[in-house]
C-alpha cells in the first residue's frame, strides 16, 4: 500500500466509529420540515446528504474543511517561487482533513505523475469523434474510454468483501485524477493546435504540468492554473455535479462511471458550462455595442436586453450564495496583481458593478451577485486561451479533486444506495384536502 493510501486508511475506522455513535444517540432526531414548494422546487434548502470535504455558507461562501479561500491561499503550500495554493494540497486537505506539508504535496506530485499512463485507445475514441464535437462531450468520452482501466469493475467482478470497496476506489479516483489533465490537454491540442500534442513534463507539479501541456508556459500562466484548479474543486455535496457522482457512485458504479455522469451534469449552461456563456454573452455585448471599452450605461441597456429576450445573465446568481462569491473575488484579485490593465478585465469589473442592481430590481432573482463562472474566462483570455467552448473542461478537471475525494470516503463510510421517495402532485392535494 503506497504512503498516501495508508494514510488515508488510519482515517476510515475513527470516521465509521464517530458516525455509528452519532447516529445510535441521535439518528431519530429531525432536521427540519419539509415543505411541498422544497419538493417541487429542486430541493432548495433540504439538508439530504453528507460531504465531509466542504461546506458552502450563503453569506461567506465556502469552506474547505473549515477553511475560506484566503485562508488557504495563505496556509496551502506552493510551488518553490510561487504563491498561489497548490491543488495536491486542497487534495490532501479534504481527503485527510489534515492541513499539508510540502512533503505531502510532493508525494501527491510524485503519485499522480507515476500514475499518468493513458493508454492509447483513450485518444482514439477521441479522435472518433468530429472536431465539432463540444470539448466537454469529447472528455465524457474520454473518461469512459478510460473505464478499461478500472480497478473497482474488475475487482468486483472477481468478488471482493465491502470492506475493501474504498480501496479500489481510492485506486481508480487517484488514477483518474492523474489522468485527466492528459486528456484534456489532447482534447485542446486536437479542437484548436491541430493536434501538435505536448509531451507531459513529470518533473512538474499537476497543475503546473496542465498548463505545460495546454501550450501555455510562462509561470503566470501556471500560478493561475494552481490556483484555478483549487477553488474550482469543491462546492459541498448538493450542486449537480458532486450530487451526481455520489449519486450514480452509490449504485457501486465505479469512479469512471461515476465522474462522468458529474461531467454530464457540469456541461449543463446553468452549472459549470456558465464559464463559457459568460464570455460568449461577454464578446457578443462587445460585438454588437462596437466598442471593446462600453460604458456603464450601454451594459446596463444590454443587461435589460438580455432579461426582456427571456434569458439569464451568465455568471450571476446562485442557488445557495446569497453574497459574492469568494471564488470570484480570488480571481479578481488575480487580475488585480497580474492584469490590472487589460481592457477585458476593466469591461468585466463594470458587468460587477452594474448587474446586481438591475438584477436585484427585477424582485424575483434570489442573488444578484457573481458567481465563480463570471470571471474565470477573462482569465484565461488574457494569456491567448480564447476557445472559450474549452473552459468547463478546465472546471471539470479540478472539479475531479472534489468529488472524487467524496466517493473515496463513500465507499469507506459504506454509504448506502441513494433512493429517495418520490410522490405525485395527485397525492400530495389528497393529503392536504386541495
Ligand atoms: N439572470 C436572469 N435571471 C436569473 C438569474 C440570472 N443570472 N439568476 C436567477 N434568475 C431568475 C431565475 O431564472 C428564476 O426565474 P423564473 O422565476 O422566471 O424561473 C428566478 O430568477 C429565481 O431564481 P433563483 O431562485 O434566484 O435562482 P435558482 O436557485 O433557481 O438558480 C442559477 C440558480 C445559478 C441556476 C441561476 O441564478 C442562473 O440561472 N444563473 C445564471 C447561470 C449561471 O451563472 N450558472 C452558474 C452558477 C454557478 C455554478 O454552478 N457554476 O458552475
Amino acid at each position: 500500500m503506497d504512503r498516501i493510501k495508508e494514510h488515508f486508511s488510519t482515517k476510515i475506522a475513527p470516521a465509521q466509529a464517530e458516525i455509528k455513535a452519532f447516529l445510535a444517540k441521535h439518528g431519530e432526531e429531525s432536521l427540519g420540515e419539509i415543505t411541498v414548494a422544497q419538493v417541487y422546487q429542486g430541493m432548495r434548502g433540504m439538508t439530504a446528504l453528507i460531504c465531509e470535504t466542504s461546506k458552502l455558507d450563503s453569506q461567506e461562501g465556502i469552506r474547505f474543511r473549515g477553511y475560506s479561500i484566503p485562508e488557504l491561499q495563505a496556509k496551502l503550500p506552493k510551488y518553490p517561487g510561487g504563491s498561489e495554493p497548490l491543488p495536491e494540497g486542497l487534495f490532501h486537505l479534504i481527503l485527510m482533513n489534515e492541513m499539508p506539508d510540502d512533503d505531502d504535496v510532493r508525494r501527491l506530485s510524485n503519485s499522480w505523475a507515476r500514475r499518468a499512463i493513458v493508454p492509447q485507445h483513450v485518444f482514439k475514441a477521441i479522435d472518433a469523434l468530429p472536431l465539432t464535437a463540444h470539448p466537454m462531450t469529447q472528455f465524457v468520452v474520454g473518461i469512459m474510454a478510460l473505464r478499461t482501466e478500472t480497478e473497482f469493475g474488475k475487482a468486483y467482478a472477481r468478488g471482493i468483501s465491502k470492506s475493501e470497496y474504498w480501496e479500489y476506489t481510492y485506486e481508480d479516483a487517484m488514477n483518474l485524477i492523474a489522468r485527466l489533465p492528459r486528456v484534456a490537454a489532447y482534447i485542446y491540442r486536437r479542437t484548436y493546435k491541430n493536434s501538435d500534442h505536448i509531451e507531459p513534463d513529470p518533473k512538474l507539479d499537476w497543475a503546473g504540468n496542465f498548463a505545460h501541456m495546454l501550450g501555455y508556459d510562462n509561470e503566470e500562466f501556471r500560478e493561475l492554473m494552481r490556483l484555478y484548479m483549487t477553488i474550482h474543486s469543491d462546492h459541498e455535496g448538493g450542486n449537480v455535479s458532486a450530487h451526481a457522482v455520489h449519486l450514480v457512485g452509490s449504485a457501486l458504479s465505479d469512479a469512471y462511471q461515476s465522474f462522468a455522469a458529474g461531467m454530464n451534469g457540469l456541461a449543463g449552461p446553468l452549472h459549470g458550462l456558465a464559464n463559457q456563456e459568460v464570455i460568449k454573452w461577454t464578446l457578443e455585448m462587445l460585438e454588437e455595442l462596437g466598442t471593446q471599452e462600453p460604458s456603464k450605461d450601454q451594459i446596463a441597456q444590454y443587461v435589460h436586453q438580455t432579461l426582456a429576450n427571456g434569458k439569464v445573465v451568465p455568471g450571476f446568481g446562485h442557488a445557495v450564495l446569497r453574497k459574492t462569491d469568494p471564488r470570484y473575488m480570488a480571481q479578481r484579485e488575480f487580475a488585480q496583481k497580474h492584469m490590472p490593465e487589460d481592457p477585458l478585465f476593466k469591461v468585466v469589473s463594470n458587468i460587477f458593478e452594474v448587474v446586481p442592481g438591475i438584477l436585484e430590481a427585477t424582485g424575483k432573482v434570489k442573488n444578484p451577485y457573481p458567481n465563480v463562472d463570471a470571471h474565470s474566462g477573462q482569465l484565461l483570455m488574457h494569456y491567448g486561451m480564447v476557445e472559450y467552448d474549452f473552459f468547463t473542461v478546465l472546471f471539470g478537471v479540478s472539479r475531479s479533486l472534489g468529488v472524487l475525494a467524496n466517493l473515496i470516503w463513500d465507499r469507506a463510510l459504506a454509504m448506502p444506495i441513494e433512493r429517495p421517495d418520490s410522490t405525485t402532485t395527485l397525492l400530495l392535494k389528497q393529503k392536504f384536502n386541495a
